[in-house]
């Protein structure tokens, strides 16, 4: 059987004019997860259009494309050109979760939620010529599961080709987050036995690492366990965790310990109030300055997420937030527009209120509003996140951010780091251009490892 999987690109991330690095940095690691569930006399190839163009005048067997909320329409639009000639097409992935209905229409298939238990079921019933219309996941666990095809991985066109993720979803329920709607119907946090993981880290040559866990740290017997696994293999890491995380005593200096050197956090917001109407509540009445100091003591940068526009924002918020955030010698900060993504909590709450502007998937990527804000016009908080961004990454901020450090080593990695990410943006363009991101995962290597200074504790 020849079978073609396809990531679509948002049409931000294939400008013939600017690409921005974002889309250079991570392969498809959902559709590697699985193509291993092939045989091994099947055909198969993994094109990604965010580093590729795509090849559409192919005819394989069996099309799979995996739908996003932001790349929905390109998605569905290569769909109905495949099916155009015939060929059988599966969607599946996080807004096929969300709307069935609407993903239905492009399809022969849809698929709900993960794919561990309903892909290999599809396919043995593909074979058999009686593959049904709809597969819902509902047995959710990573026991057994084949190996990622990482083959079919071009790494060359990838900042960082060594993507993992060892758990899927996170314990915590905040109304914002895909994760409740993606994982209805079964378990929603799970992880892969200990020895799995680190199996897979084993086979990922060099030394960089980033995990794409939603929260690494979920689990904190899986989370130990797996630190005092990877203690000396010399691995340099990166992963997302909460506030929580960061201040939990002990599990912390073991990340560190093996190879832990910067973490994204999500913060979210300063304001009480939002945290309660979000329900995040493990972050309220948390420290955020003692797990940023932590974070620091122990050498591990931090990448912090915020989100603007819950209903305690005002105009303030943004000027407000940054001052915090540089203050605190935030290395790198992500912003992001609230929004309400289909079926999620936060989304149902907006519908019922009558907020929702519009339906047109395309802007339903966090930097547009879609919604009507409570204390701020939808013009001004689009200009407020602007201004965030331009704020944190001018070179007075990053030089501000970098001197609450007290030592040298801490301030140039720390400027290295966030003029990397924002001040060399042309250079990134013309290196993704030229097919050579992964050739710049050495300089990340050094900025990581403090230029090769050691941590002590
Ligand atoms: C890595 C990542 C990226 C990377 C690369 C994405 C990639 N290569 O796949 C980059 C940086 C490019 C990126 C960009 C963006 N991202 Co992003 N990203 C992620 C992240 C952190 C991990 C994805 C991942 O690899 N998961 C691990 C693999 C194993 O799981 P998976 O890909 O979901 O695949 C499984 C299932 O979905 C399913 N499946 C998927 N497809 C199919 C198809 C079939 C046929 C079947 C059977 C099953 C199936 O089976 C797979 C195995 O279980 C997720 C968070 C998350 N936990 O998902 C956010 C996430 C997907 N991103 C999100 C967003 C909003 C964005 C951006 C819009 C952000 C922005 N403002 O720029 C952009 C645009 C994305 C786009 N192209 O349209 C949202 C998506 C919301 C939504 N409802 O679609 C998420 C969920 C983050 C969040 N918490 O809000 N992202
Ligand atoms: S902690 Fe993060 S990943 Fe977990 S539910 Fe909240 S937003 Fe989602």
């Amino acid at each position: 059987m020849r079978v073609k999987m396809i990531l679509p690109a948002l049409t931000e991330a294939i400008s013939p004019y600017f690409r921005p690095i974002k889309y250079s940095l991570f392969p498809p690691l959902g559709l590697a997860t699985l193509a291993g569930y092939l045989d091994e006399d099947d055909q198969v190839t993994i094109q990604d259009e965010h580093v590729e163009k795509l090849d559409l005048y192919d005819n394989p067997d069996l099309v799979v494309i995996q739908v996003y909320i932001t790349s929905a329409y390109r998605a569905y639009e290569l769909a109905d050109h495949y099916r155009a000639k015939g060929i059988y097409v599966a969607l599946g992935g996080l807004h096929v979760t969300s709307l069935p209905d609407e993903a239905a229409q492009h399809a022969d298939s849809i698929f709900l939620g993960p794919g561990e238990d309903i892909w290999p079921a599809f396919l043995s019933d593909y074979r058999q010529g009686r593959a049904a219309k709809v597969y819902t996941s509902k047995v959710r666990t990573l026991v057994g599961i084949p190996k990622i095809r990482r083959d079919l991985i071009k790494r060359n066109l990838y900042l960082v080709p060594n993507s993992i993720v060892v758990s899927r979803g996170c314990p915590h329920v905040c109304d914002f987050c895909y994760k409740e709607a993606f994982f209805k119907g079964g378990k929603s946090f799970y992880t892969q036995q200990v020895d799995d993981a680190l199996a897979e880290i084993n086979r990922l040559p060099g030394r960089h690492l980033y995990f794409l866990d939603d929260h690494l740290f979920g689990n904190p017997r899986f989370a130990e366990a797996l630190f005092d696994g990877m203690k000396g293999m010399g691995r340099l890491w990166q992963a997302a965790g909460t506030v929580q995380a960061a201040l939990r005593p002990g599990l912390l200096e073991k990340a560190v310990e093996s190879g832990l050197r910067s973490l994204f956090v999500g913060f979210e917001t300063l304001s009480t109030s939002n945290l309660q109407e979000q329900h995040k509540y493990q972050n309220l009445n948390r420290d955020y300055c003692a797990a940023i100091q932590r974070l620091h003591d122990q050498g591990v940068m931090v990448n912090g997420s915020f989100v603007f526009g819950m209903d305690d924002d005002d105009e303030t918020v943004f000027d407000r937030t940054v001052e915090w955030a540089i203050k605190q010698g935030i290395e790198t900060a992500t912003f992001h527009i609230l929004t309400p993504y289909p079926t999620t909590a936060l989304y149902e709450r907006m519908a019922q209120q009558g907020r929702l502007l519009h339906s047109n998937w395309d802007l339903y990527d966090t930097r547009h509003v879609v919604y009507r804000p409570a204390k701020l016009a939808p013009d001004a908080l689009e200009a407020g996140y602007w201004r965030a961004y331009r704020n944190f990454y001018r070179w007075g901020s990053i030089f501000q951010g970098a001197w609450t450090k007290a030592r040298w080593n801490d301030r140039l990695r720390h400027m290295a780091y966030a003029t990397g990410w924002k001040k060399f943006e042309p250079a990134w363009d013309m290196i993704i251009k030229a097919k050579r991101a992964s050739s710049m995962l050495p300089v990340l290597e050094t900025i990581l490892s403090s230029f090769g200074r050691r941590v002590s504790h």
